[in-house]
């Protein structure tokens, strides 16, 4: 409210205070004309006075009539655009409810022809079928779950039934064609022996003899070390091996030779796979013909070593085994024997045992942050990295930098090279196997 319109309210108040006090001076009743027509104001007394007490009077007041201002007038034209507003939400509202009720309608499986026709109110029947529906497709989409976690479960058997009896079944018949193999070689020798009215037949080359590795060669009486072919899996081809006829016995099937450094080792998974190098001189014989040979029989690993000293030592493993490339050539090594020290099993943090092969394109390794075959140059069965490494780069001397010669951890004063320092080479590695209960 302006300050003017309080002037005026509070002046109007006054003038008739003044009337008031007007009439309190004269008399106890005022009936003055004037008084009447503009100030009509009555004081009553309402009993006697008492003397020293108070008295008891009423002052009748006439109806006050306050002129507001013109603004007042605003408050009206806001009421009114108020109510209008109000009734425009009110249109909207209903509008929107019978949207609702339309999309509601619409989703009434009644209206798709499930329930009978003419059932536009859905009633309690209706209400119930659509229930006995729902429950219905709970029920069904429920089995289908429980049906899909079954043939989830029954996959999962079917996957490990698959491997194991794939496995059983091929070392079964692998074993029966040991067997048979061996007595066939058997026969073959007691013929030769003691059919000599055979003489044509027996002279005629024996092509069917099948020799699973260096050891069979050396049973039937090989002692030259040399190439020769080997079926170690009738199901797979003959392969070319180099068999050590010399070392420890002799019976050897070679797998590995570093002698001068004539052959890269930094090569690809598919060579590792196949096979590379010169079986004569430097070469590694193969991961699948590794697999083939070591899964034939129980086979013991022999690795030799020899510095630029002219130092020899030598490791032996029992058993040794490399899994197929499905198992991404897994290797398996039992007890350590030996004069070079267990690197293949260094410590709990460099363990070799159980891991996958890596090479410079195919990751395997338990190193997160890069590629171990890429950074050391070579294919092996790394962790992350390593404590030893057959396959990596040929130094004649010794070399600086990334330790990525052939290396062997546990080899007398390896671990006193410093860091950055000279690392220590080697002149001469192998590794060769035969199988566990072979008898020179
Ligand atoms: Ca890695």
């Amino acid at each position: 409210m302006k300050p003017a319109t309080w002037c005026w309210l509070s002046s109007a108040v006054l003038a008739a205070y003044g009337c008031l006090v007007a009439a309190n001076n004269e008399t106890e009743e005022i009936m003055d004309e004037t008084a009447k027509s503009t100030c009509p104001v009555r004081l009553e007394s309402r009993g006697r006075c008492e003397e020293g007490g108070e008295c008891p009077y009423q002052v009748n007041l006439p109806p006050l009539t306050i002129q507001l201002p013109k603004q007042f007038s605003r408050i009206e034209e806001v009421f009114k655009e108020v109510q209008n507003l109000k009734e425009t939400v009110n249109s909207l509202k209903k509008c929107c409810q019978d949207c609702k009720l339309q999309a509601d309608d619409n989703r009434e499986p009644g209206r798709n022809g499930l329930l009978s026709p003419g059932t536009e109110v859905p009633g309690e029947a209706d209400g119930n079928r659509v229930r006995e529906l729902e429950s219905e497709v709970n029920k069904l989409s429920s089995d289908l779950r429980n049906t899909k976690e079954e043939i989830d479960v029954l996959q999962g058997h079917l996957e490990k039934l698959n491997l194991v009896n794939m496995n059983n079944i091929e070392n079964y018949v692998d074993k029966k064609v040991a067997n048979l193999t061996s007595v066939v070689n058997g026969l073959d020798g007691k013929c030769l022996s003691k059919c000599p009215g055979q003489e044509q037949i027996q002279s005629r080359p024996v092509q069917h003899l099948l020799y699973k590795d260096c050891s069979e060669y050396y049973t039937i009486g090989k002692r030259s070390s040399g190439t020769y072919s080997v079926t170690p899996d009738p199901q797979n081809s003959s392969f070319e091996v180099y068999c050590d006829m010399e070392t420890m016995g002799g019976g050897w099937t070679v797998l590995q030779v570093r002698l001068d450094g004539s052959t890269n080792f930094t090569k690809t998974w598919q060579d590792y796979k196949v096979g590379f190098g010169n079986l004569r001189r430097e070469f590694w014989l193969g991961n699948d013909k590794i697999h083939l040979l070591t899964k034939s029989d129980e086979m013991i690993l022999r690795i030799d070593l020899e510095d630029f000293n002219g130092v020899k030592l030598y490791a032996l493993y029992d058993p040794f085994y490399v899994a197929n490339e499905f198992l991404r050539y897994r290797l398996h090594i039992g007890n350590y024997n030996g004069t070079a020290g267990d690197a293949l099993r260094f410590s709990k943090h460099y363990n070799h045992d159980m891991k996958f092969f890596t090479t410079p394109d195919r990751d395997n390794d338990r190193y997160p942050s890069g590629n171990c075959g890429l950074y050391y140059s070579s294919g092996w069965w790394f962790d992350a990295c390593l404590s030893a490494n057959l396959n990596g780069k040929y130094y004649h001397q010794k070399y600086r930098g990334v330790r990525n010669g052939i290396f062997w951890g546990t080899w007398p004063g390896v671990s006193e090279s410093q860091p950055g320092g000279y690392k220590s080479s080697f002149r001469k590695a192998k590794m060769m196997i035969r199988p566990k209960h072979f008898k020179p």
